[in-house]
């Protein structure tokens, strides 16, 4: 074959089966380097490539990436690779150079050559115009600024996507004829700051300031504005809750400012911060914050409002938080004889105080008396059945809380017993008797007298009983009389006084048979000293309680035996044992005084005798 021949079927191979280069991204900003990316698809091409030259004579190659296998070779205007091979089967072989742009007026296409084995491509590279100057945000300060502050921290951001921000200044005067003041400002990461002296300004004044700000083509962005001087704190005060809160509690509060037209302010819960907003300047500002994360109890609430340079006032105000209802506590009898009074004890309390407390018995009104957290009030009823106690109460903060009771009311059986004697000496017979007046029909025949003697059980006769005992040594005590009838008790009380027998005034010879007589001749024994608690008023009866639920049931309790009689008693043997005019003479000065003292005790005892006290009807449980 020729050699003509031969170049032309190269020629057509090569035309059949070039390689494709592509260069990626293609542009590149003024003033900025930018990776280019040369893709080679040798895919069936018609030759092994060996070679991969980049001309740029325009466009400054600054640098090119090394591959192994490859020989790199790089200058301003050159990027070559060679001494390596994409064979035919290679799609896709990627080879790096950087380029570094000029600074343009307008975008501008910059040709470059490849050259790969034989062939040889144009590509175009458009180095961009960056038609945006630096943006400036986040100015600080801005609107206010402290006033005469030689120091203020002066700041913003500023950036500039395309081709970065070479410089910013601060530049401020009086907004009026004076002179201008410009700092450079420093850059860290995208936030460019310095120092004002602000200390010619003074509170009220005003200042212009202009940020300044250009990128690497030299396109200049400014952003300007107006500082208010301000030296003074806000003002804030409290309207409310002042005294409680609950659940759910509007917090109000006004914010005013010398300067500020808006103030920041927070509220808190001791030191949790329930809510934060910006408020106008002079306004009241209510914010409805739940609160049931809290615990009952005292708390204290703040508000706390800042001005636009950072000047705050706090107003602290302690308060209770109440989130529960009242409590109530219902003392009542639970069994009340038709027709009888009883008292209706009822405790209410609460943390922040009561709104009303209203109590109905059988849904009529009971008129309460208050004491305290007590509130008295009495029912009463003329029918027999279980009845309905309602305490009804709220609290300031809204809370309510009902309380019900139940009381039986049961017949009014009237049992009444009488002492015959009432007052004796010991070793008389006494007859306790008396009547059940029935109210309705019974089925209980029997009474139980309660006496010292012990306890006897007598059956009616008719509606009668009567009982005898001994009286025991002298003393005061309670004889009982139960009647019990459909498991309720009926009682009535009466009051035994038992005296000493009395004696002639003469030296006290003790008899010494541990009996505690005085056995004396014209002796008069002082009368003993008596409790003061004696009652020598009939004990206070009670309504008859329901089985099992009442207190426990008085039992016959004889009063303090005449205590001070083994102390005032010298034993047999102690007395015979003193010798001497001295010892009888003090021992008859202390019966002197002795005697001299319980006379005047005895004078100042209320009268032993029941002094005509209607005891029917005085009834007890007795279970
Ligand atoms: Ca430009
Ligand atoms: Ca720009
Ligand atoms: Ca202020
Ligand atoms: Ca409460």
């Amino acid at each position: 074959m020729k050699t003509p021949t031969l170049l032309l079927i190269l020629l057509l191979a090569t035309t059949a089966y070039a390689a494709t280069v592509t260069v990626t991204p293609a542009t590149v900003y003024e003033t900025t380097t930018a990776w280019e990316q040369l893709d080679v698809n040798n895919y069936k091409g018609s030759s092994i490539i060996t070679k991969i030259t980049v001309d740029s004579p325009s466009l400054t190659i600054t640098d090119a990436a090394e591959y192994l296998g490859w020989t790199q070779t790089q200058d301003a205007d050159t990027a070559e690779w060679k001494n390596g091979t994409i064979e035919t089967n290679v799609k896709d072989a990627a080879f790096e150079f950087q380029v570094s742009a000029p600074n343009v007026t307008s975008n501008s296409t910059v040709p470059i050559t490849i050259t790969y084995g034989s062939g040889s491509t144009v590509l175009n590279v458009t180095v961009l115009n960056d038609a945006t100057p630096p943006a400036i945000t986040g100015v600080k300060p801005n609107t206010y600024a402290r006033a005469n502050n030689a120091a203020q921290l002066v700041s913003a951001n500023i950036i500039d996507a395309e081709t970065s921000v070479s410089g910013a200044t601060y530049t401020w005067n009086d907004c009026g004829s004076g002179p201008d003041s410009t700092i450079v400002l420093t850059k860290s990461l995208d936030t460019y700051a310095g120092t004002a002296n602000f200390s010619g300004y003074s509170e009220g004044g005003k200042a212009c300031y202009k940020f300044t700000a250009k990128n690497n083509p030299g396109e200049t962005g400014t952003l300007t504005g107006e500082l208010l001087f301000d030296g003074t704190a806000p003002n804030v005060s409290i309207s409310s809750p002042t005294t409680f809160a609950t659940e759910t509690t509007d917090f109000k509060f006004t914010a005013s400012d010398n300067i500020a037209t808006t103030l920041s302010c927070e509220i808190k819960l001791d030191s949790t911060t329930l809510d934060t907003v910006n408020v106008t300047n002079g306004t009241t500002t209510t914010l409805t914050k739940n609160l049931t994360g809290f615990t009952e109890g005292s708390h204290t609430w703040t508000a706390t409002c800042t001005d636009g340079v950072g000047l705050s006032a706090t107003k602290a105000q302690a308060i209770m938080l109440d989130t529960a209802p009242p409590s109530i506590i219902i003392d009542y009898t639970p069994s009340i004889p038709r027709t009888q009074t009883s008292e209706l004890k009822t405790t209410v309390t609460d943390t922040v105080g009561l709104a009303s407390v209203n109590a109905t018995f059988e849904g009529a009104a009971i008129v309460l008396t208050k004491s305290g957290d007590v509130y008295k009030g009495t029912i009463s009823s003329n029918t027999t059945g279980t009845k309905t106690i309602v305490v009804e109460t709220k609290d300031d903060a809204g809370h309510t809380t009902t309380k019900t009771a139940t009381v039986t009311i049961v017949p009014n059986h009237i049992v009444t017993l009488t002492l015959s004697p009432d007052s004796t000496t010991t070793g008389s017979t006494i007859t306790a008797s008396g009547t059940i007046t029935k109210d309705g029909n019974t089925t209980s025949t029997e009474v139980i007298v309660k006496t010292p003697s012990g306890n006897t059980t007598k059956t009616l006769s008719g509606s009668d009983y009567s009982s005898t005992f001994i009286a025991p040594d002298p003393g005061t005590y309670i004889i009982t009389t139960e009647f019990t009838e459909a498991g309720y008790t009926y009682k009535a009380l009466a009051t035994l006084t038992v005296r000493t027998i009395s004696a002639a005034p003469e030296p006290p010879v003790f008899s010494g048979d541990g009996a505690g007589e005085w056995r004396t001749s014209g002796y008069v024994k002082p009368p003993e000293p008596q409790a003061p608690t004696t009652p020598s008023n009939p004990v206070t009866p009670t309504q008859p309680q329901a089985h099992g639920t009442g207190p426990a049931s008085q039992q016959y309790v004889p009063l303090p035996p005449e205590s001070p009689r083994s102390a005032l008693t010298p034993k047999g043997t102690g007395v015979f044992s003193l010798g001497g005019a001295v010892k009888w003479l003090a021992i008859l000065l202390a019966l002197a005084l002795l005697i001299g003292l319980g006379v005047y005790s005895y004078n100042r005892r209320g009268p032993k005798e029941d002094g005509g006290i209607d005891w029917n009807g005085y009834f007890k449980d007795g279970s």
